[in-house]
Order: C-alpha cells, then structure tokens, then sequence
C-alpha cells in the first residue's frame, strides 16, 4: 500500500520535469506581467499566449517558440509540448507559465490555477471512474501495467511520464511493475489527491520516475 504522504513527492516530481523545461515564457516580461504587478492573471496568460502566437492560429510552432526567450532552447519546446503534438496549446502554456511564475516566487491568480487545475482534472478523470481498473486492464488479466494507461490516455502522454508514472511508480507496493486491484486504488487515490491540489509546492524532491528527465540541480533558475 502506497504511504499517502508518497503524493507531495509525486507533485513535486512533476514540478521539477515541467519547471525544468521554462525560466519565463511571455516573450516580453511586461506582456505576461504588468508593471506593478506581481500577480499572474489569466489576462496575462492569454497576451503571452497570443503574443507568441504570430499567425494567430491558435498555435504556437516550434518556429514561434523559438522567439520566445522562455520556450527557446534544446529540448525545451518538447517538455513543455504534454501531448506530444507538436504545437503548444493554451492549456499547456499557462501550465507551464504558472509553474515558472511559482518557481520564481510570483503569485498566480485563483482563476489560472483552477484553469489548470480543469485541465489537470480532464487528464485525471480516466484514472477516477468507478470501471477505471477494468476499462484500462486492456488484456484483463487483472493488473495494470503502464503500457496499459498510456494506451488510454493517449493525448497527454509526456503528462504521463511527468506525473502518472511517479504515481504508478509509488503505488506499486511489491515493485513487480504492475498494479494489482489494491495498489491501483492507492495509485486513484494519488491522483484524487493531487489534482485537487491548488498551488504546487516552490520546492522539488525528485522520485524516480521509469524515464528520468535531466534535471537542473534544486533551485535553479
Ligand atoms: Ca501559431
Ligand atoms: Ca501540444
Ligand atoms: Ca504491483
């Protein structure tokens, strides 16, 4: 059984791979924050977004990133890209502006945590319904591997690897890389925790997550 003070590690896994890919994503600092203001607003998110977005298709390319100080840089675009689909979607923008305003000791307003915490919550839902265990044992053979999950929640894959195989990892008490009925109840329950979360921890203690990203030594900018 999954210790339930295992889930603030789980959280702060996710925060060092997702900070790790951003110092600062507006393209200019006062388009995302204001003059006088230490406050993130989704109002400040959108600008960034939209500033960035120099086709305004909704978008950004690798192409647009690459004007962007905080999303320039090798490998950076591909951590901050969650689904893989090689664009940046809103969602995955001001993911990634609240952690590095977090990071950076900025406050972020109420509304652009719940914003990700929707989209967080989306991610989660597959792992949260009542059939969740029997609709991802996809060979029911009455345990879950991560192949499995990642086979159900295609659409944010390298979310996966960020915090759902931290989760996996913690959850699989007897360590034999699957998740029995009962360990996967403890896996739901981190998950339950986590997304309800509303503001990570500035601070990160890595676990080890079955594809370790490279990781900046603690505190760095
Ligand atoms: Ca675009
Ligand atoms: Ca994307
Ligand atoms: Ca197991």
């Amino acid at each position: 059984m999954m210790k339930t003070e295992n889930h603030p590690r789980i959280v702060s896994t996710a925060i060092v791979v997702a900070a790790s890919c951003l110092v600062f994503l507006a393209p200019n600092p006062s388009a995302a924050q204001p003059a006088g203001s230490e406050r993130l607003t989704e109002e400040d998110v959108k600008r960034g977004f939209e500033t960035t977005d120099v086709n305004h298709d909704g978008k950004i390319d690798p192409s647009e990133a690459e004007k962007n100080e905080g999303l320039r840089g090798a490998g950076r675009f591909a951590k901050c890209d969650l689904d893989g689909n090689g664009t940046l979607d809103l969602d995955e923008y001001r993911e990634e502006t609240t952690v590095s305003s977090l990071r950076a000791s900025r406050s972020v307003d109420p509304l652009v945590i719940s914003k990700v915490e929707e989209s967080r919550k989306a991610d989660a839902r597959v792992f949260l319904s009542d059939d969740a265990f029997s609709t991802l044992d996809v060979d029911a053979g009455g345990t879950l591997t991560l192949d499995e999950i990642a086979t159900k929640v295609p659409t944010r894959r390298k979310n996966l690897e960020a915090w759902v195989a931290p989760a996996f990892n913690a959850a699989d008490a007897n360590r034999d890389t699957k998740l029995s009925k009962e360990e996967f109840e403890a896996f739901a329950k981190a998950i339950r925790d986590w997304t309800k979360v509303t503001a990570p921890p500035p601070t990160a203690s890595p676990v080890k997550s079955r594809e370790p990203e490279k990781e900046k030594p603690r505190g760095a900018r």
